[in-house]
């Protein structure tokens, strides 16, 4: 029916299931201009264009889509919550507006968010450090890029970040900077810890208690830093507070295909063993030294507070049918 998602709804799904588009912000303002895209559509449809009820039901049909995509990165729901909460008229055309200028709202306060942190993420990195980068971080390079438009002189260690090698995306906006780069393997960490000042990553969400959920291996690479005494500091702007972690429920982790692990045509050679191939992993808030936001950097333990402040009122679906 024409309340079903629109055929550009339905590319961004596709696209965010495939990882076309990947990485926690970039995913969220990708699902919130498809919504705007979907009111668009359905203010034009035969099924949606006089019925504001018929145009509210295909809105949450559209944040149903996208939600469903991947599980772990708060974003996009924190993303889809925003523009719907803020959906409001009795036309259609004023149900329109209203979803165009909040997905618009939405995508300008994420890039003014990240270019905000990145200012107190540059505050933490001193002139000639090398920092560390783990899989590929829009928020992490904000800081990066603060701190050598300060004037500042940065070198990095970018872990390639497998199985997807989301490192190499990094290391290539690292050079774009000018900033020199030293690419690893991911089990070459340790050793590179001793010439690194700094770890900086992203996160795709952040838990109640101040655990830090980002791209598998971080808390491994926390761990080790913690051991040879390198701080770290996870870049994650307010969208990445996931608020359903303040009534107890844990992040989902996502778990991806085999192989990406296990090259095609290598799965008979090997025989039958397991592969599993999880996406994300929890850095636990002691191995954290600090979150750094718009609003300024948090002590993990702390977070929880911000938490409750921008995120009080719960975890509403406004897309539930
Ligand atoms: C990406 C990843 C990134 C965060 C933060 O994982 O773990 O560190 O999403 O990114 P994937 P940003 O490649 O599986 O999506 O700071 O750009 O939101």
């Amino acid at each position: 029916t024409d309340t079903e998602p629109s055929p550009a709804v339905r590319e961004t799904a596709e696209s965010i299931a495939t990882m076309e588009i990947r990485g926690a912000a970039t995913i969220a303002s990708a699902a919130a201009e498809a919504l705007a895209d979907q009111a668009a559509a359905a203010a034009e449809a035969d099924a949606t264009a006089s019925d504001p009820e018929a145009f509210r039901a295909s809105m949450r049909a559209a944040a149903r889509t996208l939600r469903e995509t991947r599980p772990t990165a708060v974003s996009l729901p924190n993303a889809l919550r925003y523009v719907l909460q803020r959906m409001e008229g009795d036309s259609v055309d004023r149900l329109r507006r209203s979803v165009v200028d909040a997905s618009e709202a939405f995508v300008d306060q994420l890039d003014r968010a990240q270019e905000d942190l990145g200012q107190v993420g540059a505050n933490r990195l001193a002139d000639g450090d090398t920092v560390m980068t783990h899989c590929h971080s829009t928020d992490a390079l904000a800081c990066i890029e603060a701190a050598v438009e300060q004037g500042k002189s940065i070198s990095a260690v970018v872990k390639e970040t497998r199985p997807r090698q989301q490192g190499h995306i990094t290391a290539e906006a690292l050079r774009d900077m000018g900033v020199p780069v030293t690419l690893i393997v991911d089990s070459a960490a340790r050793r590179y810890l001793d010439e690194v000042d700094h770890v900086v990553v992203g996160a795709d969400s952040i838990a109640a208690d101040g655990g830090v959920i980002n791209k598998i291996g971080t808390s491994g690479l926390a761990v080790n830093a913690r051991e040879r005494g390198v701080p770290i500091m996870t870049a994650a702007q307010t969208i990445k507070l996931h608020p359903e972690t303040l009534t107890g429920h844990t992040v989902e982790i996502e778990m991806r295909s085999e192989e990406e692990v296990i090259e095609p045509g290598t799965r008979e050679a090997i025989g039958e063993i397991t592969v599993e191939n999880p996406a994300f992993d929890v850095t636990p808030p002691r191995y954290m030294d600090a979150i750094v936001t718009e609003h300024g950097q948090f002590p993990p333990e702390s977070i929880v507070t911000l938490m409750r402040e921008l995120f009080g009122e719960g975890a509403a679906e406004p897309w539930a049918e």
